[in-house]
């Protein structure tokens, strides 16, 4: 497993790469296609992109209240163009992020998170941020967080998963992994991405996870973490605390 992208993905640009999109502000209620492209230091559309758990960028939108969360896989044109498939947006500010290593050029094989806002027009009315919780359930399947976080410390955290009391066994890979887990940090949207350090080993993962975590701020987080059984994909979230 690769290291965790660098810095917190609240900029439009890093290391002379840039997301770029002409789209600052959709309509509220239906889906959205939205384009960007990634622009290297030379100005030029990158169109090279290594493959990370699976897939050459990986796409996450979430609303400033840290709900909406949607985690996409968009298709690129031949010309460099994105296009991710935005579903239905609730008013609001959103923030965009595009998470890649380019494949060529001076970025090649660095990681890079690198995001956008974009507003929903509408009647926006936040939704406050659940409170921290060790355990959430979602899809019959119980999420148990457990590890004490402070702020820019790599901490040992482990996510255990139960069905009606018992262990979960099953868990299928997806994107390579077990468990993907994102964090959004409350009030200014920071991102991290989390990797588990357990080899994925066909349809039976479970029931504990190791993750290797590092929240670079202190304050709440929103966790959301995704894992497949049964060929359907389930997304937990939950409020984590880091001191
Ligand atoms: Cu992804």
């Amino acid at each position: 497993m690769g290291p965790m992208p660098a810095g917190d993905g609240l900029s439009e640009s890093d290391g002379g790469y840039r997301m770029a999109s002409r789209t600052a502000r959709v309509m509220a209620g239906m889906a959205t296609s939205y384009r960007f492209t990634i622009s290297g230091p030379d100005g030029k559309p990158v169109t090279s992109f290594a493959v990370d758990q699976t897939k050459k960028l990986h796409f996450y939108a979430i609303r400033s209240d840290l709900t909406g969360f949607q985690h996409l896989h968009p298709a690129m044109a031949a010309d460099g163009t994105w296009m991710a498939p935005l579903g239905n947006l609730q008013p609001g500010k959103w923030r965009l992020f595009a998470s890649f290593a380019p494949d060529s050029g001076s970025g090649k094989g660095k990681d890079f998170v690198l995001s956008r806002t974009l507003t929903v027009a509408g009647n926006a009315s936040a939704t406050p941020l659940p409170k921290a919780a060790s355990k959430v359930t979602v899809d019959g399947y119980t999420v148990t967080v457990q590890g004490e976080l402070m702020a820019g410390m790599a901490h040992d955290l482990t996510v255990s998963f139960a069905k009606n009391g018992k262990p979960v066994t099953d868990l299928q890979p997806y994107l390579d992994t077990y468990a993907h887990l994102t964090a959004f940090h409350a009030g200014d949207q920071a991102f991290a991405h989390l990797h588990p350090q357990t080899t994925v080993n066909g349809d039976h993962g479970g029931p504990d996870l190791p993750f290797h975590a590092e929240l670079p701020t202190s304050g709440d987080w929103r966790l959301f973490l995704q894992f497949r059984t049964a060929g359907t994909l389930h997304t937990a979230a939950l409020t984590l605390h880091v001191s």
